[in-house]
């Protein structure tokens, strides 16, 4: 399996090195994900099927001593640097560049999370570079804050699991960062493993291991980055949620998991009676029957094998264009192009808006696919699709 951790590494401790002067004590690292069917159901408390991916966000530490944290990363010009005993109070801030919300944020999720006094604690120097493309659904995000929590935690001695390190991710992201998302892309990537999806109950966060058995198979996943880059923190994923929460004050439920595909009839009434609008009508279909289609995925996967998930994945498509319309028509494009070049299914993966789709494929059509997607982007004047395959991979970890 290709593991694309060694160049992250070595930009991470290159950059640490400049700053310092000095080796990491540690280098840690978390992976981006895909989510292989089970989209905008983990903020409604249901079903999702992501799988952490061998692109990797490296976070590489050395020690201070003068009480101040300093995050430093490749994709930024300049480090920036707080006092430890400010972390408590850090966040909400405007004052913190995005890209540092994510490491500080964290730092402040878990000092708060573990009840930890910033008083005792070491100083810090973090250097951080990542293999996981920004901007493109693969949840860069959640692998810097992965990566992050994870060494934090082991410096400073914070005693959190891997379940509490995904909450700690979550929450800088929804309260540092202030992008209203769910905890999907945390728990990918912390639980990650080596060729398995994580069936995850976001109402429980039980979490069950899935084998995916791609490899058997001689299937692989490729993504096709549209490019179009995405932002959860601005308008449309917003409101999305809030759509779904009025679907379930209407439908008389804490969460849209409580409603099943059978209740769907009852809520087309409410919308024949005025109750709620047909927008939201259509945003709880697409949610109560993706919650379905997860389950069915599991299913047919232990059943059946990889194989026979294709239909599932271009249903989960066509919910996502027509009922929840957060597809874009690149996304369509790459879709329609994979399809057409003997992938078994596909999908938008991710919050949408922009981002990545993904096609289960047979390794000896990848390059038909590959094609594919490059002539459909060309031919309709799109930008160039990056396109490039991915395997199911470990989580959060401690490299060095
Ligand atoms: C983004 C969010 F971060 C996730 O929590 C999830 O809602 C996803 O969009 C949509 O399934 O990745």
């Amino acid at each position: 399996m290709t593991d694309t951790t060694h160049d992250a590494t070595a930009r991470a401790h290159a950059l640490l090195s400049e700053l310092t002067g000095t080796a990491p004590i540690g280098t840690w690292s978390a992976p981006g994900r895909v989510n292989l069917i089970g989209e905008h159901t983990d903020y409604n408390d249901g079903f999702v099927l992501p799988f952490a991916i061998d692109r990797r966000t490296v976070v590489a530490v050395a020690p201070r001593t003068d009480g101040r944290i300093r995050v430093a990363s490749t994709f930024a010009d300049e480090p920036v640097e707080v006092e430890l005993s400010a972390v408590p109070t850090l966040f909400p801030s405007d004052e913190i560049p995005e890209w540092a919300a994510y490491p500080l944020g964290v730092a402040w999720a878990a000092l708060a999370t573990s009840g930890t006094d910033a008083a005792g604690l070491t100083g810090l120097d973090l250097a951080i570079a990542s293999d996981v493309p920004v901007g493109a659904g693969l949840s860069s995000s959640a692998a810097i804050e992965g990566a992050t929590a994870a060494a934090v935690n082991e410096v400073w001695d914070l005693g959190l699991d891997a379940v509490a390190l995904a909450r700690v991710g979550r929450r800088a992201e929804n309260e540092a960062v202030g992008a209203p998302t769910g905890i999907m892309d945390q728990m990918a990537a912390m639980l990650g493993r080596d060729d398995a999806g994580i069936f995850l109950d976001c109402r429980s966060l039980e979490v069950e291991v899935v084998d995916l058995g791609l490899a058997a198979a001689d299937l692989t996943i490729v993504v096709i980055d549209t490019r179009v880059s995405h932002a959860h923190s601005t308008g449309g994923y917003g409101e999305r949620r809030a759509a779904c929460e009025r679907g379930a004050a209407a439908m008389g439920v804490p969460a849209l998991r409580d409603v099943a595909v059978a209740d769907l009839d009852r809520a087309e009434g409410l919308v024949r009676d005025g109750v709620i609008d047909e927008v939201a009508f259509r945003r709880m279909r697409h949610v109560v029957t993706e919650d379905q289609r997860v389950l069915d995925a599991v299913a047919v996967l232990r059943e059946q094998g990889p194989t026979a998930i294709g239909d599932l994945l271009l249903a989960s498509h066509a919910s996502m264009r027509d009922d929840f319309e957060i597809s874009t028509p690149e996304l369509d494009a790459a879709v329609e192009a994979a399809m057409g070049a003997g992938a078994l299914g596909a999908r938008m993966t991710g919050g949408g808006f922009g981002g990545a789709a993904i096609a289960l494929t047979p390794r000896d059509r990848v390059e038909a696919v590959t094609d594919a997607a490059a002539s459909a982007f060309a031919a309709a004047g799109f930008t160039a699709p990056s396109v490039f395959t991915v395997a199911p991979s470990q989580g959060a970890r401690r490299d060095s």
